[in-house]
């Protein structure tokens, strides 16, 4: 069984354990968002490819769900003690190094797909994990505060205000003109399906989707996705900022009909969320309720054989 994933951080992350656990002979391909990429001190940071690769290698901090475990942070603070900024931004001496290398090899020459593969030969995470692009795309978030109407990076409104400041506009910038990394179109041709995780619909799997190409290679195929909303909340993290932003309700069925009856042939909901789950236009989407909740490997490994399941139905 030949799988492809569209992975954002901690939601994907934590859905790709349990699909390995549920389909351990499967080949399983994921295409990273680069979309919440930023430089900082002159390093490249990948939080989501670095997310999926150190949840998959069994290097993440499993509380945070992002960075190393075991981390210190002497760099961050000698770098605080020079005045050097962001301070906002949490980056372990564990992590620096990845930064470093993967820093290293692009100045080098090399393209982030071969960067990344380099790094998993160290991590192992059992998938093979491409970026979504090789080209700088950069996720940026129209707000006004008392400075003014202004874009920043994604990582600044996310980490820095907490989407505390309403984002008038999410933009994924350089998307326009970026390409698929080698491998993404052909893994996604290939692939007996394609399953969209719980992973932020608007700059994760949305970010993805909005590389030329990458949106008509999936819909050409089965595709099944998991809400990232359960009884009309994000489990974890702020997506409901996300979704406001763009005009779509925090709702299971208002993110099915962002992702479309064209994209979506399946749509896995809570439980709580089946008995009302109506939207106009996704008829044709075969919905089914499930516990949603990735609360134990078991019930991620459930959750990921109901999504299997749902998709071989479906092809
Ligand atoms: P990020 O890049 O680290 O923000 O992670 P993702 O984009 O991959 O996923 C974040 C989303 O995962 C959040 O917006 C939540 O809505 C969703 N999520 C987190 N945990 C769960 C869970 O246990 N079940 C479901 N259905 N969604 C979850
Ligand atoms: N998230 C935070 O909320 N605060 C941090 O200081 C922080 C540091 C960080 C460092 C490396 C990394 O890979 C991820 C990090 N994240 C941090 C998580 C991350 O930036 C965001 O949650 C995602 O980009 C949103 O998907
Ligand atoms: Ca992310």
């Amino acid at each position: 069984m030949k799988i492809v994933v569209l992975a954002g951080g901690i939601g994907g992350a934590r859905f790709l354990r349990g699909l390995k656990a549920a389909a351990p002979g499967a080949s399983i391909t994921v295409i990273g968002n680069t979309g919440d990429d930023i430089y900082l001190f002159g390093l490249k940071v990948c939080p989501d490819l670095d997310t999926v690769m150190y949840t998959l290698g069994e290097g993440i901090n499993e509380e945070q769900g992002w960075g190393r475990r075991d981390e210190s942070f002497t760099v961050k603070e000698e770098l605080g003690a020079y005045g050097v900024e962001p301070q906002w931004f949490g980056l372990g001496d564990r992590d620096f190094a990845t930064h470093i290398v993967r820093t290293q090899m692009l100045d080098a020459g090399y393209p982030l797909s071969k960067v990344t593969e380099a790094l998993c030969d160290r991590w192992k995470p059992g998938v093979t994990l491409i970026p979504m692009t090789d080209d700088r795309v950069e996720t940026h978030v129209v707000l006004t505060d008392e400075q003014g109407r202004r874009a920043v990076h994604f990582q600044e409104w996310w980490v820095r205000l907490r989407a505390s400041v309403p984002a008038e506009a999410i933009t994924p910038v350089g998307a326009e003109d970026a390409k698929p990394a080698a491998g993404v179109l052909a893994a996604i041709a290939d692939a007996d399906f394609v399953i969209l995780p719980p992973s932020n619909p608007v700059v994760s799997v949305g970010t993805i989707l909005s590389i030329p190409g990458i949106r008509e290679a999936v819909q050409a195929k089965t595709v099944v996705g998991i809400s990232p909303i359960i009884g009309g909340a994000p489990v974890r993290g702020m997506a409901d900022a996300c979704l406001s932003a763009i005009g779509v309700e925090t709702s299971a069925a208002a993110v099915a009909a962002f992702y479309g009856p064209a994209l979506l042939d399946g749509w896995l909901v809570a439980e709580e969320d089946g008995p009302h789950f109506s939207s106009p236009g996704l008829e044709d989407v075969a919905v089914r309720s499930r516990p949603l909740l990735m609360s134990s490997p078991e019930a991620t490994r459930d959750l990921a054989q109901a999504a299997i399941d749902l998709a071989l139905e479906l092809t």
